[in-house]
């Protein structure tokens, strides 16, 4: 089924430009001109990935997220919507660095054989892509990669990212006990919505808006196809809509912007009667906030949703009569310190903390029964394990109350997109939890308050010279450099600060926490200069 000639033909499509590409913590980045060998390639990487894991669905999404219009990518599914496990990526990165046909041929053979992949198995791949202009001749590119290997396709179009995720999973699990949904995005629509009614059923609606900003991105048309679904049971305003004019795409807008900027959407005026929200390019980060009486902005960013999602999820635990079920949150270095005290100190919650990417969040959550995950920046979910499942779905109410707590329960785990941070369902998740309370964003917010904190980006020679451990709060190299780091952290109340370099961009980021705004700039400035 391998035939060279037509791999040689395809690739002669494709040819690779003179540039080395690294599929990082979010898969290929980069700008889209330079990915379509990149992505021609990630087809044949995926076919292969299928064959090999017997014919399982792999899922591919070409989307550069919060990036700027020009950028693009490509990120690949594994069978139960998790991203691609860890040795598929250096296969990815070598493949797309192969210079000739002739190398590209022999390292497809190279991976067949020491894989042992089957190649008479079946291959099957679902894709889809976000708004950009450059998606369509990418998607193109895509399709060749698959008619090396004949990968059988499904094209889901214009999606979210997380509704990829969840195609995968479905399509991986249907007719199983496990399996997941309908692998559609009205499949996914239906459920997301039924399991919101349920959650709020019987509550009051909040008299204040929901005003959401969509970063101009998939999330636009997406959001508005699932309101019919929602009813009445949720009332939006939906800003930042515009996917017709691409260079508006995460411009001064979205949830990176507002996290990284901590303000508003430039042009969105705020007042204290609403709450607003964004979600990110590829709507799989969200962030909430809101202005006080006096006008100051308020962010509620990942940190905020962990612990507004913990604490309901351990009552509800608690009041289901199910205490033998597990919570824990897991955090990255970029957690906000007050965030971390809040989850172990006033909810006795276990808290543990990972290297950046959602790939390790997601892996250490699964530790738990139920692990909740985010990122400072909004992407973050919750994952229920098969035994806390079967516990909520078998477990039989004594009470009224208990009653309540289960099919609550129940819903969330539904509303709740286990594969990946979503941010439709991570908003659906947060509405309900407001709705049960009846909560305003500011009662939510009162949960802690934020330490100053402060984020620099430092551009050095050579980040790679850069070494991390503990969770990539210690640095072990340059030697030297984090007795540098402490001393400094020591003048400072309650300071914090640890130095990595970034996954995704070339840079060292420095983190900086400390008691008051301008001690905690200071101590940033401090650090930045001994990185830079
Ligand atoms: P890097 O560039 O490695 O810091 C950034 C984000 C991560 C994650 C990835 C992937 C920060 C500080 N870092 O990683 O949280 O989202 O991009 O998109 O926000
Ligand atoms: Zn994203």
């Amino acid at each position: 089924t391998f035939n060279v000639d037509n791999l040689n033909a395809l690739s002669d499509l494709h040819p690779k430009p003179d540039t080395t590409f690294a599929y990082g913590t979010a898969g290929f980045r980069m700008k889209a001109n330079l990915l379509d060998s990149v992505i021609f390639r990630a087809g044949i990487v995926a076919t292969l990935r299928s064959k090999k894991l017997d014919g399982k669905v792999i899922g591919c999404m070409i989307t550069a997220s919060h990036n700027a219009a020009p950028d693009n990518g490509v990120k690949l599914v594994d069978p139960m919507g998790e991203m691609l496990e860890g040795s598929w990526e250096a296969h990815a990165t070598t493949m797309s660095n192969c210079e000739t046909n002739e190398q590209l041929a022999a390292y497809i053979h190279t991976m067949v054989s020491t894989l042992n992949i089957d190649l008479t198995k079946p291959a099957r791949v679902v894709f889809g892509r976000d708004t950009r202009p450059s998606g369509d001749a990418l998607v193109a590119a895509l399709k060749d990669g698959f008619k090396v290997l004949d990968a059988e396709s499904t094209d889901m179009g214009i999606i979210t990212t997380p509704q990829l995720h969840y195609a995968v999973r479905c399509l991986n699990t249907q007719g199983t006990p496990e399996a997941y949904g309908e692998p559609t995005v009205e499949g996914y629509y239906k459920k997301l919505a039924d399991a919101f009614k349920v959650l709020v059923e019987g509550k009051p609606r909040s008299s204040s808006t929901l005003i959401l900003d969509c970063a101009n991105g998939v999330g636009a048309p997406k959001f508005q196809e699932m309101l019919p679904f929602l009813g009445d049971s949720l009332a939006v305003k939906i800003v930042n809509d515009d996917i017709v004019d691409d260079t508006k795409l995460n411009l001064n807008s979205g949830a990176d912007y507002v996290k990284t900027q901590q303000r508003g959407p430039l042009g969105l005026k705020m007042n204290s009667q609403d709450r607003y929200a964004s979600f990110d390019g590829d709507a799989d980060r969200l962030v909430y906030y809101y202005a006080d009486e006096d006008g100051t902005f308020k962010l509620l960013d990942g940190d905020k949703i962990a612990g507004l999602a913990a604490m309901f999820i351990i009552e509800l635990v608690k009041a289901a009569g199910i205490d033998n079920v597990s919570v824990g949150v897991v955090q990255t270095a970029y957690a906000n310190g007050a965030s971390t005290q809040y989850l172990r100190s006033n909810l006795n919650v276990p808290v543990s903390c990972v290297p950046t990417g959602v790939k390790h969040l997601h892996h250490e959550a699964m530790k738990y029964d139920v692990g909740v995950y985010f990122e400072a920046n909004g992407h973050g979910t919750v994952v229920f394990s098969p035994s806390a499942l079967k516990t909520i779905y078998t477990a039989e109410e004594s009470s009224p109350a208990q009653a309540v707590a289960i099919r609550l329960l129940r819903a969330l785990s539904e509303v709740i997109n286990q594969t990946v941070g979503d941010a439709f369902s991570d908003l659906l998740l947060v509405e309900a939890i407001l709705t049960q309370r009846q909560w305003t964003p500011k009662i939510w917010d009162q949960a802690y308050t934020d330490l100053p904190n402060r984020l620099v980006k430092v551009v050095v020679q050579d980040r790679s010279i850069f070494k991390t451990v503990d969770a990539e709060r210690k640095l072990v190299e340059p030697v030297g450099l984090q007795d540098a780091i402490d001393a400094i952290v020591l003048k400072f109340r309650g300071g914090r600060s640890f130095v990595r370099p970034s996954g995704t961009e070339d840079v060292v980021r420095v983190y900086a926490e400390a008691a008051t705004r301008s001690e905690t700039d200071e101590l940033a400035y401090r650090i930045a200069g001994l990185v830079f």
